[in-house]
């Protein structure tokens, strides 16, 4: 097992549901670390900088102009194969895939507004963390091998 990070944000459509708690615990009780967080609303430079592997797509414009629509919950996660662990709890990108159980599953309709973003793959994260957070902001817990979970 690897001890990894990923980069997590919780969408505009997440705070204007008052859906922050119900995706956190998902986070929390999968037993993944929350290293970072901050509330932020995304200057549309950064958001396209994050999203720029999809700057040639058609739904680039939409996409960016939904997830600087409102604040977002950005998060440094960690624990054991975090970014695999991530992506398992967000589910399918497309909404009509996301599996029930899954937090895209469970809460989101329309594939734009997917509620998460977590990282693709380790190499994604440490591109995405550095867009997001100075090494300072990030809080490095448990210590040693101090699992609980
Ligand atoms: P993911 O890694 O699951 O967030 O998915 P992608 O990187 O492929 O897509 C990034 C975001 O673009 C998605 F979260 C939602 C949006 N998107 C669309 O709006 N339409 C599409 O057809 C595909 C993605």
């Amino acid at each position: 097992m690897e001890r990894q990070f990923s980069y997590v944000m919780l969408k505009p459509g997440v705070l204007q549901r008052r859906l922050v708690g119900e995706v956190i615990g998902r986070i929390e009780r999968k037993g993944l670390c929350i290293q970072a967080m901050k509330l932020l609303q995304l200057p549309r430079p950064l958001a396209e900088e994050h999203y720029r592997e999809h700057r040639a797509k058609p739904f680039f414009k939409d996409l960016v102009d939904y997830i600087t629509s409102g604040p977002v919950l950005a998060m440094i996660v960690g624990g054991d194969e975090a970014v695999a662990a991530m992506r398992q709890l967000c589910g399918a990108t497309a909404a009509a895939e996301a599996q029930p159980g899954t937090i895209r599953g469970d809460l989101a309709l329309h594939t734009r507004m997917n509620v998460v973003h977590a990282s693709d793959s380790p190499a994604s994260a440490e591109r995405e963390i550095a867009l997001f957070f100075k090494p300072e902001e990030m809080v490095n817990w448990p210590d040693g091998d101090g699992r609980w979970i």
